[in-house]
């Protein structure tokens, strides 16, 4: 062996090495106590955890230097589903080429060990093609197919001389095994762009049901904005005539700039568990929170029960990323025991895990109080749990 393949093969073992340390790594939960829901200590998915063979040319023939050939840039906002005993994330991966793809991870406990399939999914394209694709949102629906909803964003041909011009819409794909998939049409709307729609797991008066989010531009929904909710006969060729908003926007509030509905609602006995993410400004950017809510279980148009304030906040290393100040989630699950598994990403980069249960988000839900929109009512609020609290606590001394 020449010196030049011993060194080139000494740093590939040593890649594959560090590699299997990183995939392999037990995760712990957090210290921090709310009694809401868990957080673990490590990103389940980061950039490093792509494979090595995607990443390099591992033959020393061809890549005699071995330099990696196609660099992976970040791992965030992906979809979930618990199937067949797994729990796999459809992870949006990002290129550094900016380019946004989809690809399948699993993992047997949900919390560590998530591995890549060898390949990326094959996303076949409409007639017009997608510059990007991201942030799809998986419905097992009651038809029988597994359903990704996802943004395709293309250049804003009306404006071809303003280079960071793009409109958003929805794209849709459905398969039975998360290897082939179907491309449908794009979702069409009478709303100008669509961001964060998502299909809900059941027929709604014998229609599909989908959650929107109406927007004017790109990044601002502008006069447009909120979850919206409408219904369309077909997946194929899916048309919503009109949309109803279930959750608007609302001055100084965690939803103050936009918010978008996160993954597909699971059903309960109480009604139905969403989660979401609210916008605010701030002197620093753009803050994405994410905030729960829940909808009748016959209307799930209709909100019954609304808590103040974000559900998950960026917190500590979450804080810093690509689009730092960051939390964005579009894919929880449920397992057996009904535990709740949320993959939420943090600042556009890696991705999180945090554990709960249907009881726990159902208490959560029904019993946090709900925003009074001024601070005196938020003061009011905190004046009765002290007061009950003061009480018990004198009673049981
Ligand atoms: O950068 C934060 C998020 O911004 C967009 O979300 P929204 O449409 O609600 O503003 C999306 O591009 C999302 O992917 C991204 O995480």
């Amino acid at each position: 062996m020449t010196v030049q393949n011993q060194h080139f093969a000494q740093q590939l073992e040593s890649l594959f090495s560090r590699y299997e340390t990183l995939v392999t790594k037990p995760n712990q939960p957090a210290e921090k106590y709310n009694g809401i829901y868990q957080r673990w200590q490590n990103p389940i998915i980061t950039a490093e955890h792509a494979p090595i063979f995607w990443r390099f040319d591992v033959n020393s023939a061809s890549n005699p230097k071995l330099l990696e050939r196609i660099g992976i840039n970040a791992t965030l906002n992906s979809g979930a589903i618990y199937w067949q005993g797994k729990y796999i994330l459809v992870v949006r991966v990002e290129g550094n080429d900016r380019k946004s793809f989809f690809a399948v991870a699993e993992s047997d406990n949900g919390v560590d060990n998530f591995r890549f399939w060898d390949y990326p999914v094959t996303m076949p394209e409409t007639e017009e093609p997608d510059t990007n694709v991201y942030d799809m949102r998986l419905t097992a629906h009651e038809d029988g197919y597994i359903y990704g909803l996802f943004c395709t964003e293309r250049k804003d041909k009306t404006r071809p001389e303003d280079t960071s011009a793009a409109e958003a819409q929805c794209g849709i794909a459905r398969t039975k095994d998360l290897v082939t998939w179907e491309r449908l049409p794009d979702l069409v709307t009478y709303s100008g762009q669509q961001r964060n729609v998502v299909l809900h797991p059941e027929y709604v008066d014998g229609k599909y049901a989908l959650y929107t989010r109406p927007q004017d531009g790109f990044i601002s929904v502008g006069g447009g904005g909120g979850i919206g909710w409408g219904l369309c006969d077909s997946m194929d060729g899916a048309e919503v005539k009109s949309e109803v908003i279930v959750d608007s926007k609302q001055y100084h509030t965690i939803t103050e700039i936009k918010n978008g509905q996160g993954p597909a609602p699971i059903k309960t006995d109480s009604g139905w568990l969403h989660l979401a993410h609210g916008v605010r400004n701030t002197a620093a950017g753009l803050r994405y929170v994410l905030y729960m809510f829940m909808t009748d279980l016959q209307q799930p148009w209709k909100i019954t029960h609304k808590p103040s304030g974000h559900f998950i906040a960026p917190e500590g290393d979450e804080r810093v990323g690509d689009v730092s100040n960051v939390t964005f989630a579009n894919g929880w699950v449920v397992n057996e025991k009904k535990e709740v598994f949320i993959y939420y990403a943090s600042s556009d980069t890696r991705m999180h895990v945090a554990t709960s249960s249907i009881d726990q988000l159902i208490d959560y839900v029904t019993n946090t109080p709900q925003d009074g929109l001024r601070s005196a009512a938020s003061v009011q609020n905190l004046n009765t749990l002290i007061s009950q609290n003061l009480k018990h606590m004198q009673g049981i001394k």
